[in-house]
């Protein structure tokens, strides 16, 4: 008999149906045997009347996570005996088992566990409510990307994984041992490549693996990570960038809590605060002002939670925009700003108090560029591949790029980015902890 999903069970009512699934839990109840087995679509309560049936024994033999398939009849359930989780109104009342695969599990799934217990048995623990909500909502953020850049007539790229050199200059590149004694780099962000599709496409974006080699233990930070960029030509400055990522993010929130409202509500979560106007806005120097704090050319984590608090209290607002960084710590494509030297046309965008997004205007012309390349103490022969696109005419354009994990993170006020992480890497972990040797 084919195979029916859990969530279509309540069009059987009376009839008799074939589940497929894991088990969630087993309960026995004197002669009773209770299964509640989980599908793609839902959970559902199987009884087995007797325990001396060959079904009803074949039941009491399985244990969380057996896949099993089974037949029964679909019943409503009692009015007292309702819950929510468990397809509420009805139940089945099983008489076959099939039992596909055993399973032996080392703890109650959904138990409590410190991070790096979950982290170690990720191939189980991603079973787990929590865990499958969190990747849905980040399933659903990339889908919401992509449908709201397109609806703007931007196109989709593949950036190269592997480069000849790193982009972002600061940021540390994992070596690569490539033909001929050649080094090549894992790409620290599809930054070059998506400026150069500018020159093809006006309009591009792309959701590329990127790799930072940064000593950082944080709650931040990844080796691994997957950054949402789009880049757009024909623009004035950076306040279009600004106008466009707002716009998308919009959109981002809207997708999720369109379809997901039930994640937020297990997470106890409010939807993320949008004003009514545009995203609040300052410059670095403002935001320092602000809250009080000395004219460094970055903002702290705790700087950052600072802003947050002042967008939420005066703009009802989880998204603030910093703009103007000092150039001389900006990459080299960065645009200085005329009206105010020194500083860029560049912002980052907090969302609940982290930095998710950063992005700006770039050097356009190519003159300006060989010269910003020099300045920087980098060697313009090293981007000639790069710097083509530039002497065969690129227009004013600009771009950003979202870490997908921060903001995955921050939707579902998750402490540490590795929850929305599917196998996080960092400096202690690659998929197993990494042992150093004495
Ligand atoms: P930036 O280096 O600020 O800018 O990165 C953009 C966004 O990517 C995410 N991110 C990270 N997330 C987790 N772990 C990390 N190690 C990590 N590094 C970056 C953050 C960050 O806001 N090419 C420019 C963007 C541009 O100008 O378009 C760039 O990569 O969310």
């Amino acid at each position: 008999m084919e195979r029916t999903l859990i969530k279509e069970l309540e069009k059987y009512i009376g009839k008799e149906v074939t589940i497929s699934g894991w088990v969630d839990v087993r309960r026995d109840h004197g002669k009773l045997v209770f299964l509640d087995i989980r599908d793609r679509s839902g959970k559902i309560q199987v009884i087995f009347p007797s325990a001396n049936t060959t079904a009803g024994a074949n039941a009491k033999t399985t244990r969380p996570e057996w896949v099993v398939t089974v037949r029964g009849i679909v019943k409503e359930r009692p009015e007292n005996m309702r819950k929510e989780e468990l397809n509420g109104n009805i139940e089945l009342d099983g008489f076959h088992v099939e039992i596909l695969a055993e399973a032996e599990v080392p703890f109650e799934l959904g138990s409590e566990l410190n991070l790096d217990t979950y982290l170690d048995h990720l191939p189980y623990t991603v079973r787990s409510q929590k865990a499958r909500d969190v990747f849905v909502i980040q399933a659903t953020i990339i889908e919401a990307f992509r449908a709201s850049l397109r609806r703007r007539e931007f196109v989709e790229f593949q950036a190269p994984a592997l480069v000849g050199g790193d982009a972002e200059g600061g940021a540390a590149a994992f070596k690569v041992d490539y033909y001929y004694d050649q080094q090549a780099f894992l790409a620290t962000s599809p930054q070059l490549y998506k400026q150069i599709m500018v020159g093809a496409f006006e309009r591009v974006f792309t959701t590329a693996k990127i790799f930072r080699g940064e000593k950082h233990a944080t709650t931040r930070h990844l080796s691994e990570l997957v950054q949402m960029d789009f880049e757009m030509g024909f623009i004035q400055d950076h306040r279009d960038i600004m106008d466009a990522l707002e716009h998308t993010m919009r959109d981002i929130c809207a997708d999720v809590g369109e379809k997901h409202a039930d994640i937020f509500k297990r997470f106890n979560l409010d939807l993320p605060k949008l004003p009514k106007g545009k995203f609040p806005t300052l410059k670095l120097k403002e935001a320092q002002d602000l809250l009080g704090v000395a004219h460094e050319p970055d903002l702290e984590p705790e700087h950052e939670r600072h802003l947050h608090e002042w967008a939420l209290r005066e703009h009802g607002s989880d998204f603030v925009f910093v703009t103007h960084f000092p150039i001389s710590k900006r990459p080299f494509y960065t645009f200085e700003d005329p009206d105010d030297l020194g500083h860029t046309r560049y912002f980052d965008l907090l969302f609940r108090g982290l930095e998710i997004n950063s992005g700006g205007q770039r050097v356009h012309n190519y003159d300006a560029l060989v010269e910003r390349i020099k300045q920087k103490g980098l060697d313009p022969a090293k981007f000639a591949f790069y710097l083509q696109a530039f002497k065969v005419g690129m227009p004013p354009h600009g771009g950003c790029s979202t870490g997908l994990e921060r903001l995955t993170a921050r939707m579902l006020e998750l402490p540490n980015i590795r929850e929305a992480t599917l196998f996080p890497r960092d400096l202690n972990r690659i998929d197993t902890l990494l042992r150093v040797d004495k």
